[in-house]
Protein backbone atom coordinates (compact mmCIF):
# COMPACT_ATOMS: atom_id res chain seq x y z
CA UNK A 1 0.00 0.00 0.00
CA UNK A 2 1.13 3.35 -0.64
CA UNK A 3 -0.80 6.08 1.07
CA UNK A 4 -2.44 9.19 -1.23
CA UNK A 5 -3.75 12.21 -0.31
CA UNK A 6 -6.82 11.35 -2.21
CA UNK A 7 -10.57 11.46 -1.44
CA UNK A 8 -11.56 8.09 -1.49
CA UNK A 9 -14.52 6.64 -3.86
CA UNK A 10 -17.92 5.78 -1.94
CA UNK A 11 -16.80 1.97 -3.28
CA UNK A 12 -13.65 1.79 -1.34
CA UNK A 13 -15.19 3.53 1.91
CA UNK A 14 -18.37 1.40 1.41
CA UNK A 15 -16.05 -1.79 0.93
CA UNK A 16 -13.81 -1.21 4.07
CA UNK A 17 -16.79 0.18 6.17
CA UNK A 18 -18.66 -3.52 6.22
CA UNK A 19 -15.74 -4.76 7.58
CA UNK A 20 -14.82 -1.75 10.48
CA UNK A 21 -18.58 -2.51 11.62
CA UNK A 22 -17.89 -5.75 11.95
CA UNK A 23 -15.38 -5.87 14.19
CA UNK A 24 -17.87 -5.66 17.23
CA UNK A 25 -21.35 -6.03 17.82
CA UNK A 26 -22.24 -2.75 18.68
CA UNK A 27 -21.15 -1.73 14.92
CA UNK A 28 -24.17 -3.29 13.79
CA UNK A 29 -25.96 -0.53 15.48
CA UNK A 30 -24.69 1.95 13.01
CA UNK A 31 -27.60 2.95 10.22
CA UNK A 32 -25.79 5.64 8.83
CA UNK A 33 -29.33 7.17 7.51
CA UNK A 34 -31.09 6.99 10.66
CA UNK A 35 -27.65 9.10 12.30
CA UNK A 36 -28.65 11.52 9.64
CA UNK A 37 -32.08 12.18 10.79
CA UNK A 38 -30.77 11.97 14.51
CA UNK A 39 -28.57 14.60 13.94
CA UNK A 40 -30.72 16.57 11.93
CA UNK A 41 -33.21 16.71 15.42
CA UNK A 42 -29.94 17.53 17.81
CA UNK A 43 -30.54 20.81 19.18
CA UNK A 44 -28.07 23.31 17.39
CA UNK A 45 -26.87 24.09 20.88
CA UNK A 46 -25.39 20.68 21.12
CA UNK A 47 -23.61 21.46 17.45
CA UNK A 48 -20.05 21.47 17.86
CA UNK A 49 -19.45 23.92 14.80
CA UNK A 50 -22.13 26.36 16.09
CA UNK A 51 -20.63 26.85 18.76
CA UNK A 52 -16.68 26.76 17.57
CA UNK A 53 -18.04 29.43 15.15
CA UNK A 54 -20.12 31.65 17.55
CA UNK A 55 -16.75 32.23 19.82
CA UNK A 56 -14.63 32.67 16.82
CA UNK A 57 -16.95 35.94 15.42
CA UNK A 58 -16.96 36.82 19.08
CA UNK A 59 -12.83 36.13 19.53
CA UNK A 60 -14.61 34.39 22.76
CA UNK A 61 -12.21 31.55 24.24
CA UNK A 62 -14.25 28.76 25.44
CA UNK A 63 -13.40 26.49 27.95
CA UNK A 64 -13.60 22.72 27.91
CA UNK A 65 -12.09 19.70 30.45
CA UNK A 66 -10.92 16.23 30.02
CA UNK A 67 -13.24 13.71 31.46
CA UNK A 68 -14.92 9.64 31.23
CA UNK A 69 -14.88 7.24 33.45
CA UNK A 70 -16.20 3.24 32.58
CA UNK A 71 -20.07 3.59 34.03
CA UNK A 72 -22.68 5.22 31.72
CA UNK A 73 -24.78 6.90 34.33
CA UNK A 74 -21.28 8.38 36.06
CA UNK A 75 -20.61 9.13 32.78
CA UNK A 76 -23.78 11.28 32.64
CA UNK A 77 -23.45 12.52 36.04
CA UNK A 78 -19.70 13.97 35.79
CA UNK A 79 -20.22 15.60 32.09
CA UNK A 80 -23.50 17.22 33.87
CA UNK A 81 -21.21 18.31 37.14
CA UNK A 82 -18.41 19.83 34.57
CA UNK A 83 -21.41 21.86 33.03
CA UNK A 84 -23.13 22.64 36.13
CA UNK A 85 -20.09 23.72 38.51
CA UNK A 86 -17.35 24.19 36.32
CA UNK A 87 -20.01 26.13 34.16
CA UNK A 88 -17.29 24.25 30.74
CA UNK A 89 -18.33 25.60 27.56
CA UNK A 90 -17.88 22.42 25.72
CA UNK A 91 -17.81 18.69 27.16
CA UNK A 92 -15.91 15.68 26.25
CA UNK A 93 -16.25 12.27 26.63
CA UNK A 94 -12.55 10.91 27.10
CA UNK A 95 -12.27 7.24 26.20
CA UNK A 96 -10.40 4.82 27.90
CA UNK A 97 -6.69 3.36 26.72
CA UNK A 98 -8.08 -0.59 26.09
CA UNK A 99 -10.78 1.29 23.53
CA UNK A 100 -7.76 3.12 21.99
CA UNK A 101 -6.26 0.22 21.37
CA UNK A 102 -8.86 -1.74 19.46
CA UNK A 103 -8.96 -4.35 22.69
CA UNK A 104 -12.60 -4.34 23.30
CA UNK A 105 -12.64 -7.35 25.13
CA UNK A 106 -10.66 -5.58 27.57
CA UNK A 107 -13.00 -2.62 27.59
CA UNK A 108 -15.70 -5.32 28.18
CA UNK A 109 -14.24 -6.75 31.73
CA UNK A 110 -13.90 -3.22 32.59
CA UNK A 111 -16.91 -2.55 33.00
CA UNK A 112 -17.97 -5.39 34.72
CA UNK A 113 -15.75 -5.10 36.73
CA UNK A 114 -16.34 -1.35 37.33
CA UNK A 115 -20.17 -2.57 37.93
CA UNK A 116 -18.98 -5.37 40.35
CA UNK A 117 -16.45 -2.44 42.13
CA UNK A 118 -19.29 0.43 41.65
CA UNK A 119 -16.68 2.56 40.43
CA UNK A 120 -14.48 3.28 37.45
CA UNK A 121 -11.82 1.10 36.90
CA UNK A 122 -11.04 2.17 33.38
CA UNK A 123 -9.47 5.47 32.71
CA UNK A 124 -12.16 6.57 30.34
CA UNK A 125 -15.42 6.30 28.46
CA UNK A 126 -15.17 2.86 26.42
CA UNK A 127 -17.53 4.11 23.73
CA UNK A 128 -17.40 0.72 21.29
CA UNK A 129 -18.55 -1.22 23.86
CA UNK A 130 -21.55 0.74 25.16
CA UNK A 131 -22.57 1.46 21.31
CA UNK A 132 -24.84 3.84 19.64
CA UNK A 133 -27.83 4.03 21.88
CA UNK A 134 -25.52 4.20 24.97
CA UNK A 135 -23.77 7.11 23.57
CA UNK A 136 -26.87 8.67 22.58
CA UNK A 137 -27.94 8.69 26.14
CA UNK A 138 -24.84 10.60 27.05
CA UNK A 139 -25.39 13.41 24.35
CA UNK A 140 -29.38 13.82 25.71
CA UNK A 141 -28.38 14.24 29.11
CA UNK A 142 -25.92 17.26 28.88
CA UNK A 143 -27.52 20.88 26.63
CA UNK A 144 -24.03 21.76 25.13
CA UNK A 145 -21.82 19.59 22.07
CA UNK A 146 -19.55 16.82 23.11
CA UNK A 147 -16.27 15.89 21.46
CA UNK A 148 -14.44 12.29 21.55
CA UNK A 149 -10.31 12.62 22.84
CA UNK A 150 -9.18 9.55 22.68
CA UNK A 151 -5.42 8.62 21.60
CA UNK A 152 -6.19 6.05 18.58
CA UNK A 153 -4.02 4.99 15.80
CA UNK A 154 -6.63 3.33 14.38
CA UNK A 155 -10.58 5.07 15.17
CA UNK A 156 -12.60 4.28 12.61
CA UNK A 157 -15.44 1.71 14.62
CA UNK A 158 -15.02 4.55 17.30
CA UNK A 159 -15.91 7.03 14.85
CA UNK A 160 -18.47 5.19 13.38
CA UNK A 161 -20.61 4.46 16.49
CA UNK A 162 -20.21 8.12 18.51
CA UNK A 163 -20.78 9.92 15.03
CA UNK A 164 -23.83 8.28 14.97
CA UNK A 165 -24.04 8.14 18.65
CA UNK A 166 -24.79 12.37 18.36
CA UNK A 167 -21.24 13.52 19.04
CA UNK A 168 -20.12 16.13 16.80
CA UNK A 169 -16.54 16.52 17.17
CA UNK A 170 -13.78 14.23 16.64
CA UNK A 171 -10.51 14.50 17.92
CA UNK A 172 -7.27 12.92 16.57
CA UNK A 173 -5.18 12.53 13.06
CA UNK A 174 -3.08 9.90 11.35
CA UNK A 175 -0.06 11.49 12.72
CA UNK A 176 -0.86 12.96 15.70
CA UNK A 177 -3.15 10.10 17.47
CA UNK A 178 -0.29 7.56 16.08
CA UNK A 179 3.43 8.96 17.23
CA UNK A 180 2.96 9.56 20.67
CA UNK A 181 1.04 6.73 21.21
CA UNK A 182 2.21 3.89 19.78
CA UNK A 183 5.58 1.80 18.79
CA UNK A 184 4.90 -0.27 16.22
CA UNK A 185 2.27 1.21 13.69
CA UNK A 186 3.40 2.97 10.54
CA UNK A 187 2.87 6.25 9.72
CA UNK A 188 1.26 5.05 6.20
CA UNK A 189 -1.06 2.40 8.05
CA UNK A 190 -2.45 5.14 10.42
CA UNK A 191 -2.95 7.97 8.00
CA UNK A 192 -4.69 5.61 6.00
CA UNK A 193 -7.23 4.75 9.00
CA UNK A 194 -7.78 8.69 9.40
CA UNK A 195 -8.23 9.10 5.84
CA UNK A 196 -11.29 6.57 6.76
CA UNK A 197 -12.55 8.87 9.40
CA UNK A 198 -12.01 11.85 7.59
CA UNK A 199 -14.33 10.40 4.40
CA UNK A 200 -16.55 9.21 6.81
CA UNK A 201 -17.07 12.76 8.29
CA UNK A 202 -17.01 14.33 4.94
CA UNK A 203 -19.78 12.20 3.63
CA UNK A 204 -22.00 13.28 7.14
CA UNK A 205 -20.86 16.98 5.89
CA UNK A 206 -22.13 16.21 2.28
CA UNK A 207 -25.50 14.93 3.82
CA UNK A 208 -26.38 18.58 5.78
CA UNK A 209 -24.35 17.03 8.85
CA UNK A 210 -22.06 19.67 10.12
CA UNK A 211 -19.12 18.09 11.97
CA UNK A 212 -15.98 19.42 13.58
CA UNK A 213 -12.64 16.90 13.06
CA UNK A 214 -9.73 18.30 15.65
CA UNK A 215 -6.07 17.08 15.31
CA UNK A 216 -4.00 16.76 18.42
CA UNK A 217 -1.90 19.57 18.32
CA UNK A 218 0.26 18.86 21.48
CA UNK A 219 1.66 16.03 20.30
CA UNK A 220 4.04 14.20 23.42
CA UNK A 221 3.43 17.40 25.33
CA UNK A 222 6.66 18.36 26.16
CA UNK A 223 8.85 21.18 24.98
CA UNK A 224 7.45 20.39 21.17
CA UNK A 225 8.51 23.40 19.24
CA UNK A 226 5.88 25.68 17.97
CA UNK A 227 6.77 24.58 14.42
CA UNK A 228 7.03 20.77 14.52
CA UNK A 229 3.05 20.96 15.91
CA UNK A 230 2.13 23.35 13.22
CA UNK A 231 3.81 21.31 10.39
CA UNK A 232 1.94 18.02 11.50
CA UNK A 233 -1.30 20.09 12.17
CA UNK A 234 -1.73 21.31 9.04
CA UNK A 235 -0.72 18.05 7.17
CA UNK A 236 -3.31 16.20 9.15
CA UNK A 237 -5.59 19.46 8.31
CA UNK A 238 -5.03 18.92 4.75
CA UNK A 239 -5.71 15.17 4.80
CA UNK A 240 -8.94 15.93 6.42
CA UNK A 241 -10.10 18.95 3.89
CA UNK A 242 -9.40 16.67 1.07
CA UNK A 243 -12.07 13.93 2.39
CA UNK A 244 -14.37 16.68 2.81
CA UNK A 245 -14.20 17.38 6.14
CA UNK A 246 -15.04 21.27 6.32
CA UNK A 247 -14.86 22.06 10.01
CA UNK A 248 -11.16 21.90 11.64
CA UNK A 249 -9.91 23.25 15.33
CA UNK A 250 -6.05 23.65 14.70
CA UNK A 251 -4.39 22.58 18.40
CA UNK A 252 -1.12 24.00 19.82
CA UNK A 253 0.39 22.46 23.42
CA UNK A 254 1.88 25.61 25.57
CA UNK A 255 5.22 26.20 25.68
CA UNK A 256 5.31 28.56 28.72
CA UNK A 257 6.77 31.46 27.56
CA UNK A 258 4.23 34.17 26.96
CA UNK A 259 5.59 35.81 23.42
CA UNK A 260 6.29 32.58 22.26
CA UNK A 261 2.83 31.05 22.89
CA UNK A 262 1.18 33.84 21.36
CA UNK A 263 2.88 33.92 18.71
CA UNK A 264 2.18 30.34 18.33
CA UNK A 265 -1.37 30.88 18.06
CA UNK A 266 -1.54 33.75 15.96
CA UNK A 267 0.52 32.07 13.72
CA UNK A 268 -1.20 28.87 13.96
CA UNK A 269 -4.01 30.58 12.55
CA UNK A 270 -2.29 32.43 9.84
CA UNK A 271 -0.83 29.28 8.36
CA UNK A 272 -3.39 27.39 8.24
CA UNK A 273 -5.51 29.62 6.09
CA UNK A 274 -2.85 30.23 4.03
CA UNK A 275 -2.07 26.48 3.17
CA UNK A 276 -6.02 25.07 3.33
CA UNK A 277 -6.94 28.15 1.40
CA UNK A 278 -7.81 26.08 -1.43
CA UNK A 279 -10.40 23.95 0.27
CA UNK A 280 -13.92 25.24 1.92
CA UNK A 281 -13.37 24.93 5.74
CA UNK A 282 -13.87 26.58 8.93
CA UNK A 283 -10.56 26.94 10.60
CA UNK A 284 -10.74 27.07 14.47
CA UNK A 285 -7.53 26.82 17.48
CA UNK A 286 -7.48 24.88 20.76
CA UNK A 287 -4.94 25.63 23.26
CA UNK A 288 -3.92 23.09 25.43
CA UNK A 289 -2.80 24.45 29.05
CA UNK A 290 0.68 22.87 29.99
CA UNK A 291 0.62 19.11 28.97
CA UNK A 292 3.80 17.96 30.46
CA UNK A 293 5.02 17.46 33.76
CA UNK A 294 2.52 19.49 36.67
CA UNK A 295 3.36 19.99 40.57
CA UNK A 296 2.12 18.03 42.63
CA UNK A 297 0.89 20.76 45.25
CA UNK A 298 -2.60 21.72 43.97
CA UNK A 299 -1.54 25.49 44.63
CA UNK A 300 0.95 25.67 42.31
CA UNK A 301 -0.83 23.21 40.19
CA UNK A 302 -3.56 26.27 40.04
CA UNK A 303 -0.53 28.76 39.21
CA UNK A 304 0.33 26.66 36.28
CA UNK A 305 -3.19 26.34 34.95
CA UNK A 306 -4.06 30.12 35.49
CA UNK A 307 -0.95 30.81 33.51
CA UNK A 308 -2.53 28.76 30.52
CA UNK A 309 -5.53 30.39 30.99
CA UNK A 310 -4.14 34.05 30.74
CA UNK A 311 -1.92 32.93 27.58
CA UNK A 312 -5.21 31.02 26.38
CA UNK A 313 -6.92 34.47 26.19
CA UNK A 314 -4.42 36.89 25.37
CA UNK A 315 -3.72 34.26 21.95
CA UNK A 316 -7.40 34.60 21.64
CA UNK A 317 -7.30 30.89 21.03
CA UNK A 318 -11.16 29.34 19.86
CA UNK A 319 -11.05 27.17 22.63
CA UNK A 320 -8.88 26.05 25.89
CA UNK A 321 -8.35 22.33 26.87
CA UNK A 322 -8.26 22.82 30.84
CA UNK A 323 -6.24 20.99 33.10
CA UNK A 324 -6.92 20.03 36.72
CA UNK A 325 -5.24 20.49 40.10
CA UNK A 326 -4.92 16.75 40.08
CA UNK A 327 -2.70 16.30 36.86
CA UNK A 328 0.04 14.97 38.86
CA UNK A 329 -1.92 12.36 39.85
CA UNK A 330 -4.17 10.66 36.99
CA UNK A 331 -7.13 10.62 36.38
CA UNK A 332 -8.91 13.58 38.77
CA UNK A 333 -11.88 13.57 40.67
CA UNK A 334 -14.76 15.66 38.92
CA UNK A 335 -14.62 18.24 41.95
CA UNK A 336 -10.92 18.61 41.35
CA UNK A 337 -11.98 19.08 37.18
CA UNK A 338 -14.09 21.46 38.09
CA UNK A 339 -11.87 23.52 40.44
CA UNK A 340 -9.63 23.58 36.99
CA UNK A 341 -12.13 24.81 35.10
CA UNK A 342 -13.17 27.38 37.48
CA UNK A 343 -9.86 28.50 37.44
CA UNK A 344 -9.92 28.92 33.89
CA UNK A 345 -12.94 30.86 33.59
CA UNK A 346 -11.81 33.62 36.18
CA UNK A 347 -9.04 34.40 34.41
CA UNK A 348 -10.46 34.56 30.99
CA UNK A 349 -12.98 36.78 31.72
CA UNK A 350 -10.58 38.95 33.21
CA UNK A 351 -8.94 39.14 30.12
CA UNK A 352 -11.35 38.90 27.70
CA UNK A 353 -11.20 42.24 26.74
CA UNK A 354 -7.58 43.02 26.86
CA UNK A 355 -5.57 42.12 23.97
CA UNK A 356 -1.32 41.65 23.72
CA UNK A 357 0.16 44.72 22.92
CA UNK A 358 1.98 43.97 19.18
CA UNK A 359 5.74 44.36 19.65
CA UNK A 360 8.80 44.04 18.03
CA UNK A 361 9.38 40.91 19.75
CA UNK A 362 6.23 39.20 19.14
CA UNK A 363 6.41 39.97 15.73
CA UNK A 364 9.97 38.45 15.16
CA UNK A 365 8.84 35.84 17.20
CA UNK A 366 5.65 35.05 14.36
CA UNK A 367 8.01 35.69 11.66
CA UNK A 368 10.67 32.75 13.53
CA UNK A 369 8.00 30.34 13.62
CA UNK A 370 6.41 31.08 9.58
CA UNK A 371 10.03 30.59 8.71
CA UNK A 372 10.29 27.44 10.27
CA UNK A 373 7.15 25.97 9.48
CA UNK A 374 7.32 26.95 6.11
CA UNK A 375 10.32 25.50 5.67
CA UNK A 376 9.48 22.15 6.89
CA UNK A 377 6.39 21.71 4.63
CA UNK A 378 7.92 23.17 1.89
CA UNK A 379 10.19 19.62 2.23
CA UNK A 380 7.55 17.84 2.91
CA UNK A 381 5.74 18.60 -0.16
CA UNK A 382 9.15 18.24 -2.22
CA UNK A 383 9.39 14.42 -0.92
CA UNK A 384 5.70 14.04 -1.09
CA UNK A 385 6.25 14.90 -5.32
CA UNK A 386 3.14 17.65 -4.59
CA UNK A 387 1.40 14.74 -1.83
CA UNK A 388 0.92 15.77 1.52
CA UNK A 389 0.26 12.03 2.96
CA UNK A 390 3.19 10.47 1.03
CA UNK A 391 5.19 13.57 1.93
CA UNK A 392 4.07 12.81 5.85
CA UNK A 393 5.29 9.61 5.58
CA UNK A 394 8.56 10.03 3.44
CA UNK A 395 9.38 13.15 5.77
CA UNK A 396 9.22 10.75 8.84
CA UNK A 397 11.85 8.33 7.29
CA UNK A 398 13.78 11.31 6.66
CA UNK A 399 13.69 12.91 10.13
CA UNK A 400 12.26 15.61 8.48
CA UNK A 401 9.33 15.78 10.52
CA UNK A 402 10.59 14.84 14.21
CA UNK A 403 8.72 14.62 17.31
CA UNK A 404 10.35 14.99 20.67
CA UNK A 405 10.19 12.21 23.09
CA UNK A 406 7.82 10.34 20.95
CA UNK A 407 7.69 6.23 21.86
CA UNK A 408 7.07 5.78 17.85
CA UNK A 409 9.41 3.59 16.14
CA UNK A 410 8.91 5.52 12.74
CA UNK A 411 10.16 9.12 14.27
CA UNK A 412 13.35 9.69 14.02
CA UNK A 413 13.82 11.23 17.62
CA UNK A 414 16.74 12.57 16.62
CA UNK A 415 15.61 16.39 17.39
CA UNK A 416 16.24 17.62 21.16
CA UNK A 417 14.52 21.11 21.99
CA UNK A 418 15.54 23.13 25.47
CA UNK A 419 14.53 26.21 26.54
CA UNK A 420 16.40 29.78 26.08
CA UNK A 421 16.48 32.63 28.69
CA UNK A 422 13.30 33.67 28.78
CA UNK A 423 11.64 30.08 28.64
CA UNK A 424 10.92 30.08 25.01
CA UNK A 425 11.33 26.23 23.27
CA UNK A 426 14.26 26.23 21.06
CA UNK A 427 16.07 23.59 18.93
CA UNK A 428 19.66 22.45 21.12
CA UNK A 429 19.77 19.21 18.38
CA UNK A 430 17.84 19.83 14.42
CA UNK A 431 18.39 16.32 13.64
CA UNK A 432 17.25 16.12 10.17
CA UNK A 433 15.01 19.27 10.18
CA UNK A 434 15.71 21.31 7.06
CA UNK A 435 16.09 24.59 8.84
CA UNK A 436 18.33 27.14 6.42
CA UNK A 437 21.45 28.77 8.43
CA UNK A 438 19.84 31.72 9.81
CA UNK A 439 17.69 29.67 11.61
CA UNK A 440 19.84 27.51 12.90
CA UNK A 441 21.89 30.49 14.17
CA UNK A 442 19.45 32.26 15.48
CA UNK A 443 18.48 28.75 17.82
CA UNK A 444 22.35 28.34 18.84
CA UNK A 445 22.29 32.10 20.30
CA UNK A 446 19.42 32.03 21.95
CA UNK A 447 20.59 28.24 24.08
CA UNK A 448 23.91 30.53 24.08
CA UNK A 449 22.66 33.57 25.75
CA UNK A 450 20.68 31.01 28.77
CA UNK A 451 24.07 29.15 29.01
CA UNK A 452 25.94 32.01 29.83
CA UNK A 453 23.31 33.42 32.24
CA UNK A 454 23.85 30.31 33.91
CA UNK A 455 27.44 30.05 33.79
CA UNK A 456 27.19 26.43 32.04
CA UNK A 457 27.56 24.64 28.63
CA UNK A 458 24.13 24.12 26.26
CA UNK A 459 23.83 20.69 26.98
CA UNK A 460 21.54 17.64 27.29
CA UNK A 461 21.97 18.20 31.09
CA UNK A 462 19.44 21.38 30.03
CA UNK A 463 16.99 19.17 28.08
CA UNK A 464 16.59 16.78 31.12
CA UNK A 465 16.35 19.71 33.61
CA UNK A 466 13.77 21.50 31.66
CA UNK A 467 11.60 18.36 30.90
CA UNK A 468 11.12 18.47 34.75
CA UNK A 469 11.16 22.14 35.84
CA UNK A 470 7.80 23.04 35.99
CA UNK A 471 6.59 20.07 37.93
CA UNK A 472 9.28 21.17 40.31
CA UNK A 473 8.28 25.27 40.33
CA UNK A 474 9.83 26.58 37.50
CA UNK A 475 9.46 27.29 34.03
CA UNK A 476 13.62 27.22 33.05
CA UNK A 477 15.28 24.45 34.21
CA UNK A 478 18.05 26.42 35.93
CA UNK A 479 19.33 23.88 39.17
CA UNK A 480 19.69 26.43 41.53
CA UNK A 481 16.85 27.82 41.98
CA UNK A 482 13.89 24.84 42.54
CA UNK A 483 10.61 26.20 45.08
CA UNK A 484 9.51 22.30 45.75
C1 LIG B 1 -3.11 13.35 26.19
C2 LIG B 1 -4.07 13.81 27.21
C3 LIG B 1 -3.56 13.63 28.61
C4 LIG B 1 -4.40 14.39 29.58
C5 LIG B 1 -6.04 13.63 31.00
C6 LIG B 1 -4.73 13.41 31.69
C7 LIG B 1 -3.86 14.40 30.97
C8 LIG B 1 -6.83 11.29 30.53
C9 LIG B 1 -8.73 11.29 31.53
C10 LIG B 1 -8.16 12.55 31.71
C11 LIG B 1 -9.96 13.24 32.93
C12 LIG B 1 -10.01 11.06 32.10
N1 LIG B 1 -6.97 12.51 31.09
N2 LIG B 1 -7.89 10.53 30.81
N3 LIG B 1 -8.78 13.52 32.40
N4 LIG B 1 -10.61 12.05 32.80
N5 LIG B 1 -10.63 9.87 31.96
O1 LIG B 1 -5.68 13.82 29.66
O2 LIG B 1 -4.79 13.65 33.05
O3 LIG B 1 -4.08 15.68 31.49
Amino acid sequence: MEVQNKKWDMKKFSEMRQEVLNQWPTGKEVDFEEAVRYHQNLPKNQIMTNKLREAATKNNTLIQPRAGVALLDEHIELLKFLRQKGKADVLPTTIDSYTRQNRYEEAEKGIKESEKAGRSLLNGFPAVNYGVKKCRKVIESVDCPVQVRHGTPDARLLAEITLAGGFTDFEGGGISYNVPYAKKISIEQSIYYWQYVDRLVGIYEENGISLNREPFGPLTGTLVPPCISHSIGIIEGLLAAEQGVRNITLGYGQCGNLIQDVAAVETLKELSAEYLKDYDVMLTTAFHQWMGGFPQDEAQAFGVISWGAATAALSKATKVIVKTPHEAFGVPTKEANAEGLRATRQVINMLKDQRMISSQELEKEKEIIKRETRQILSKVYELGEGDWAKGAVRAFEAGVLDVPFAPSQFNAGKILPARDNSGAVRFLNFGSIPFDDKIKEFHRRKLAERAKAENREVSFQMVIDDIYAIGQGMLVGRMDSKIA
